[in-house]
């Protein structure tokens, strides 16, 4: 057995702060990537096109910087639970490390190939957590059960000691080029072994058949992730806690999508917020900074309660809601997917995803609140609708969201209903949101382009829709029906 160990990049397209892989240069200095295009995932009718572009671009960012370490990163394609273990065999490679995940795809998968590999007399890495700060193992409630409420875990979790970002030894970090001596490639003739059992070339997206022919709203790569942060922690950071909620302001960090697919180390990000919050002057800015390391716990409360949950990925948690009468009118569901339910905000929302693949948050709880409660859609219709569209789609987080937005989760308040016209007020108050995405209403005056209240002539002269539901009509209904559920 050679000294060579494969390391496998799922959702962890880095090398910086990568648990798995430092443990991996722990064990031996001859460590190459691995990612394996995985049929399961690709051939899903739900894989967007934009996140298959970022991930590919992420890829080619994590083949460079492996090359520019003095090593580098093997491409598969095929089940990696038979791919794997035939690579790893054929160049006698002592074992197979990667980072754990929550999703219950990858449980299933990843215990087949420990299985296929133990059979083989190839190594692994037992369980190894790396895309959460803390393990759901260690954030439990005092009769040490999992929590399935978010404030009583924030409350544990914050109160741990958080781990620092990880040193992948051999690794020259983002800012110096120079390659270290210990990496190894592999060798001409263990190269044409690789080939033989099936090493292939990075292929485009296009090559697997996702077409995205726009700019990608985010840039891909570990690099543009780091200065994404860094940008977001110099100043944004101290105000988050009042422009977060304003959809036409760039107050967020737009972290997500390199927070799927680990680009940036989740311990990296936690610290430069830490670091944030030493610098910070104000209880104001201390005060936001929390509020953001919040929104971080809201990503690991979503993973964690996936993890012990993983039926919450098949439906509604909340009884009232298993076999909720939901309306699932075909004609308003294809409205509400492609912007034009007559409500502007909800439209401006849905044209932003369809545009660009990424939504606001505050629009994601407007539109779902509005699939589920106004339209009394399943939201596991809007939960798929969003898997398609997302360059940042989780889901953990997605499903987390849409439980909680049709009150159908654990969360302990359990209805919750936006009006469509309260929240535009409030949060797109002049209205640039919506005249940004809904073009054909910028000459619209502000309060009623807020209110909605624009006659059926000026709608048909514009080209814009009647809404497609009333707003009070249908929270009337959606509560009665809620009401009947519970008895
Ligand atoms: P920031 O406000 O800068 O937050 C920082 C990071 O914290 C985010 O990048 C994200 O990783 C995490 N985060 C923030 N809010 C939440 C939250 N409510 N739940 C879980 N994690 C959070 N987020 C996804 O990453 N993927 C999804 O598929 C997804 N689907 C959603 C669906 C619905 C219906 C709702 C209401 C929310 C969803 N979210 C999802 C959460 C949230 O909308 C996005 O994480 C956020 O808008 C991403 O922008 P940002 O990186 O600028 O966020
Ligand atoms: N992971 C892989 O290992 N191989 C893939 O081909 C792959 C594609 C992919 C496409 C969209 C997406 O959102 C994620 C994707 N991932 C892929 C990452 C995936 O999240 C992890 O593999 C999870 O562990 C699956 O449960």
């Amino acid at each position: 057995m050679s000294d060579l160990i494969l390391f496998w990049h799922r959702r962890d397209l880095r090398i910086s702060d990568n648990t798995g892989l430092a443990a991996a240069r722990e064990k031996s200095a001859y460590v190459v990537g691995l990612f394996c295009l995985d049929p399961n995932i690709l051939e899903r009718d739900d894989a967007a096109p934009v996140r298959v572009t970022y991930m590919i671009g992420c890829l080619q960012a994590l083949k460079q910087r492996y090359a520019e370490a003095g090593s580098q990163l093997l491409i598969l394609k095929g089940n990696p639970t038979e791919a794997i273990p035939r690579l790893a065999e054929a160049l006698n490679a002592q074992a197979v490390f990667w980072n754990w995940d929550v999703e219950p795809y990858s449980q299933i998968r990843d215990r087949n190939l420990i299985e296929a590999l133990k059979e083989k007399g190839i190594g692994f890495l037992e369980k190894n957590w790396d895309q959460i700060l803390h393990s759901p193992d260690e954030i439990r409630s005092g009769s040490n059960s999992p929590y399935t409420v978010y404030t009583p875990f924030w409350k544990n979790w914050i109160s741990r000691p958080k781990m620092k970002p990880v040193e992948t030894r051999f690794i020259a970090s983002p800012s110096t080029k120079s390659p270290s001596a210990s990496l190894q490639n592999l060798t001409p003739e263990e190269e044409k072994i690789a080939k033989q059992a099936g090493v292939i070339e990075l292929p485009t997206a296009k090559d697997l058949g996702f077409i995205w022919d726009k700019e990608l709203f985010l840039a891909p790569g570990e690099a543009a992730a780091q200065e994404r942060l860094e940008e977001f922690c110099s100043k944004a950071i101290d105000e988050y806690q009042e422009q977060r909620n304003f959809p036409a302001i760039d107050g967020t960090s737009r972290l997500s999508a390199a927070l799927k697919f680990g680009v940036i180390g989740i311990r990296t990000v936690w610290q430069a917020t830490e670091e944030a919050m030493s610098n910070s002057r104000s209880d104001e800015t201390q005060k936001a900074i929390r509020t953001y390391q919040q929104e971080i716990a809201w990503r690991e409360f979503y993973q964690h309660v996936m993890y012990q949950f993983p039926e919450l990925a098949e439906g509604a948690y909340r009884e009232p809601f298993k076999n909720f009468p939901w309306q699932n009118n075909e004609k308003h569901f294809q409205a509400w997917c492609e912007g034009k339910t007559g409500y502007p905000i909800v439209d401006a929302a849905m044209r932003q995803l369809n545009e660009i693949g990424w939504m606001h948050n505050r629009c994601r709880m407007i539109v779902a609140s509005f699939l589920t409660k106004d339209l009394i859609v399943n939201p596991q219709l809007g939960e798929k609708y969003f898997m398609q569209k997302l360059i940042d789609w989780d889901l953990s987080a997605n499903n987390g969201g849409w439980q909680w937005s049709a009150s159908s989760g654990m969360d302990p308040k359990p209805l919750r209903i936006f009006n469509p016209a309260s929240q535009a007020q409030k949060f797109d108050a002049e209205g640039e949101y919506i005249r940004q995405w809904v073009p054909e209403l910028r000459s619209v005056d502000t309060a009623f382009l807020l209110n909605g209240n624009i006659t059926p002539i000026e709608r048909s002269s514009l080209g814009y829709p009647n809404p497609i539901v009333d707003h009070n009509q249908q929270q009337r209904f959606f509560k009665e029906a809620y009401q009947r559920q519970k008895v």
